[in-house]
């Protein structure tokens, strides 16, 4: 890490953190919530790293208006949360449960009060079971009724919320939950997840239309990128990139900004219907954008099913997960989207970005992530040469606000700026807190004029 200032930002930047519902709710049972497939997946014996579920995960069930209150103590004028599907319509369909939308009116009323804008995620892979049993994204159906809940969430929040937010990352979705089955729902199709881009895209389009009807917007989508290098500069190599740089950063995105679907992946055209195409292009106000490590890439040994293998990338640091820390990849993600697309890109907002470290509190119970320190700083020096190089980046959000249960890999993987003792459910603020706060947020305690309110003790 440089010992220069970070640069500055421009005026309104939105800083924010990012959450999801059921990686930090818990409350599994509580006003109604019907099981979703991630209840599912998580009680299923083997497939989570330490056999946990998310039945409690950080309890911000419980812990919600603590967990504002380190919002507002960090300063962010923002906050990514997830709607939990399985919360509003336990069933997947029909009215909503109106229990479960009070959580989430209460949470966007307590953010206004502090000043934090509320930005909501409609699917963050959480879908209810009943809708799996009848064939989840593969089922062209599915996408109707995610339009019929953003339509009843949007009545409810639609006042107040000053982002929305479709899907999260539908190619890990895809990829993880339908093509290789380390994601619930566990599915190990390969190729033949296709299905679940096409009806996630077009259940996109639909609620996009239906969030039109009822709010001001603005409305975006969520998509992780993934800057490929090919291992080597044979022509198979570079064939092998093409194809993975297809599949991880154009399936969705070119669909979505009215460029139809890359033709280098064999997709079934008769999953396309009339004017899907048209649906999926509805015009967005931000392009989401994920970011943690690039691929590498080359070409796959013969009889591979796949016309690719990842390699990983030599010569980068690694998180406590194994990813390469690799700042530069942001900026040529971020130059590359706006050179790809050009006029049809719309404000991007980095909706994720962050690292998992082992930390643990010291003797005196602080915890001290400088690790962290170094990625976020490296990062936002790199988003901040890509505003340089013309690309209109309009806000950056931290994966995460707490450490919490991290998918298949449960609770150990942590990527909070507050660390969280998931025996008593405990928040301590690490030094990425401070960090983030008198670094970037408001250096000096003054780039936007916002007081930090709570809590006193932040370390
Ligand atoms: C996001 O997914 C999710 O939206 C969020 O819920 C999750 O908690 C968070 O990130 C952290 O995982 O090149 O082999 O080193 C991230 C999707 C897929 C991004 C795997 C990084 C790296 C694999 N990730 N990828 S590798």
């Amino acid at each position: 890490m440089t010992t220069e200032p970070l640069p500055e930002f421009p005026a309104g930047f939105r800083w924010g953190v990012s959450t999801s519902a059921y990686q930090i709710e818990g409350g599994a049972t509580a006003a109604g919530r019907g099981p979703s497939i991630w209840d599912t997946f998580a009680h299923t014996p083997g497939l989570i790293a330490d056999g946990s579920t998310g039945d409690v995960a950080c309890d911000h069930w419980h812990r919600h208006a603590e967990d504002v209150a380190l919002m507002a103590g960090l300063g962010v004028s923002a906050y990514r949360f997830s709607v939990a599907w399985p919360r509003v319509q336990p069933g997947g369909s029909g009215p909503a449960n109106a229990a479960g939308l009070d959580f989430y009116d209460r949470l966007v009323d307590d953010l206004a009060a502090a000043g934090i804008d509320p930005v909501a995620t409609l699917y963050h892979w959480d879908l209810p079971q009943p809708l799996q049993d009848a064939g989840g994204w593969l089922h062209r159906d599915t996408a109707a009724r995610f339009a019929e809940y953003a339509d009843l969430v949007a009545a409810r929040l639609g006042d107040r919320v000053k982002l929305w937010i479709t899907l999260n990352e539908p190619f890990i979705h895809m990829s993880l939950g339908y093509g290789t089955g380390e994601h619930a729902p566990g599915r190990t199709l390969l190729f033949d997840a296709f299905p679940a881009a096409h009806h996630q895209l077009l259940g996109h389009g639909l609620a996009v239309a239906a969030l039109r009807a009822r709010t001001a917007g603005p409305v975006a989508i969520a998509n992780n990128y993934s800057p490929v290098r090919p291992a080597g500069d044979t022509d198979a190599d570079l064939a092998a990139a093409a194809a993975y740089d297809a599949l991880h950063n154009r399936l969705f995105t070119d669909p979505l900004l009215g460029l139809g679907y890359p033709d280098l992946l064999g997709l079934d055209p008769g999953l396309v219907r009339g004017d899907d195409l048209a649906v999926i292009a509805a015009p967005l106000d931000v392009l989401g954008v994920n970011y943690y490590n690039p691929s590498g890439v080359r070409a796959p040994e013969p009889g591979s099913p796949l016309p690719f293998e990842l390699v990983e990338l030599a010569g980068y640091p690694r998180t406590a997960f194994g990813w390469p820390v690799a700042p530069d990849g942001l900026r040529e993600l971020l130059t590359g989207l706006r050179d790809r697309y050009g006029d049809r890109l719309p404000p991007i907002q980095v909706t994720e970005n962050g690292c998992a470290y082992d930390d643990v509190p010291d003797a005196e119970g602080r915890v001290h992530d400088p690790d962290r320190i170094a990625y976020l700083d490296a990062h936002l020096r790199a988003l901040r040469a890509a505003i340089d190089d013309g690309v209109d980046v309009t806000g950056y959000f931290v994966w995460s606000l707490l450490d919490n249960w991290e998918w298949a890999e449960g609770f150990t993987k942590r990527f909070g700026l507050v660390h969280v003792d998931f025996g008593t459910g405990a928040r301590t603020p690490k030094s990425s807190y401070a960090w983030l706060r008198d670094t970037a947020i408001r250096p000096g305690g003054t780039r936007d004029g916002r007081t930090a309110t709570a809590p006193a003790d932040a370390a």
